[in-house]
C-alpha cells in the first residue's frame, strides 16, 4: 500500500531531565515533538510507509528532527528554511502534579509553510492523508497548505483523516471552530476529545457528539476519552471501546498513538472493530513510557500488551 502522508510542524523539545522546578536544577534533555510526525512514526512502526511534509530551520534542531524521523524510516519531505528557525517546545514539570508546556514557535520555519511546500505527488499517491487542527493555527500559509493538501487528496480519492488537536495557546476556540468546520466536512475520518469535538458540535454526550460529527460529513468519527476509552460512530454504527489498562507513566502522545493504530489498521483493510481495538491498545502502550513518541508501539509490542505474560525477560 502507498501508506500515509502527513503535514505539520515538528519542534525541538526541551524538557527537564527530572521532575522539579527549573529554578532548582537545570539538567535538560533535548528531543523532538510534533503531533503529525508522532502519527507518522506510529504508523511506520506498525508496518506502513509514512511521509511527513514540513519545513525546518537551518539549525541543529532542524537537523535533529530530520535525523530522528529518518531513523524511524519516515520519509521526511521537508525543506530547510535559511531564515526562520526551527520551532521549540519547552516542557517543565515543577512537580509530579503539573506539566507546563510553552511554545516558541511564532515565526518558526514551519509557520512559514505555504501550499507550495505540499508535495503533490506524495499526497495524491498516498492511501491516507492525515492532518491536524494544529497546522491551520500556525498562520495563513500553513492553513492554506492544509486546505491545498486536503483538496488534492479528495480529488485523488485519498482518504482524509483529521485530528482536531485544539491548542489553546495558538488560537481561540471561536477561530478554531470556524477554521476547522470546513476541514471536518471534507474529512473521511475525524478524531477529537470531547472538548475538541465541542468546537464543532453543540453536544456534551460523547455518543451524540460522534453522531453529530458524522452528520457534518465524515463517515467515521471517533471521540477519544482518555482513561475512559473512546466512543465512535463509524458507517452509522455507534461503538464504545474500552481502555486497555496499563500503568501510566506519561500520557502525552497517547492520542497520536491511538490515531496511528487506527490508521494503520485502516490501511490494512481491517474492519472498524479491529481498527478501534488496535487504536486503544496503541494509545495505552504509549502511556507506558516517557516521551511524546518514544513509547509508540510496534506490532510485537501490541501483541505482548494484549497477550499479557511475563514482564521480565531474562
Ligand atoms: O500530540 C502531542 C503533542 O502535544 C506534541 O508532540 C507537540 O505537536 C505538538 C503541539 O503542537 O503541541
Amino acid at each position: 500500500n502507498a501508506g500515509m502522508v502527513t503535514l505539520g510542524e515538528t519542534m525541538a523539545l526541551v524538557s527537564g531531565a527530572e521532575v522539579g522546578s527549573w529554578a532548582g536544577h537545570r539538567d535538560l534533555k533535548l528531543s523532538v515533538a510534533g503531533a503529525e510526525s508522532n502519527v507518522a512514526i506510529g504508523v511506520r512502526r506498525l508496518g506502513h510507509p509514512a511521509s511527513w511534509i514540513s519545513r525546518v530551520g537551518a539549525d541543529g534542531f532542524g537537523e535533529l528532527i530530520l535525523r530522528e524521523l529518518r531513523a524511524e524510516s519516515v520519509s521526511a519531505l521537508a525543506t530547510t528554511d535559511d531564515v526562520r528557525p526551527t520551532g521549540l517546545m519547552v516542557k517543565e514539570r515543577p512537580n509530579s502534579l503539573r506539566t507546563h508546556v510553552r511554545y516558541y514557535r511564532g515565526g518558526s520555519a514551519a509557520a512559514g509553510m505555504t501550499a507550495a511546500d505540499v508535495d503533490e505527488q506524495a499526497v495524491t499517491s498516498a492511501a491516507v492523508l492525515h492532518v491536524t487542527g494544529i497546522t491551520p493555527a500556525l498562520g495563513r500559509g500553513p492553513a492554506e497548505a492544509v486546505r491545498h493538501a486536503v483538496r488534492l487528496a479528495r480529488d485523488a480519492g485519498v482518504t482524509v483523516s483529521l485530528d482536531v488537536n485544539y491548542r489553546s495557546a495558538l488560537w481561540s476556540r471561536d477561530d478554531a471552530g470556524a477554521a476547522l468546520a470546513p476541514l471536518v466536512a471534507q474529512a473521511d475520518v475525524v478524531f477529537g476529545g470531547p472538548e475538541e469535538a465541542s468546537l464543532l458540535v453543540d453536544e456534551a454526550d460523547p455518543e451524540r457528539m460522534a453522531r453529530d460529527l458524522v452528520s457534518l460529513g465524515p463517515g467515521q468519527a471517533v471521540v477519544k476519552l482518555g482513561a475512559d476509552g473512546a466512543v465512535s460512530c463509524i458507517d452509522g454504527i455507534v461503538t464504545s471501546t474500552p481502555v486497555v489498562p496499563v500503568r501510566v507513566v506519561d500520557t502525552v502522545g497517547a492520542g497520536d498513538a491511538f490515531v496511528a493504530g487506527y490508521l494503520a489498521e485502516l490501511m490494512s483493510g481491517a474492519e472498524s472493530e479491529q481498527r478501534l481495538r488496535t487504536a486503544a491498545a496503541a494509545g495505552a502502550f504509549a502511556c507506558t513510557a516517557l516521551g511524546d513518541w518514544e513509547g509508540l508501539p510496534t506490532g510485537a509490542d501490541l501483541r505482548a500488551l494484549v497477550g499479557g505474560g511475563d514482564q521480565v525477560r531474562r
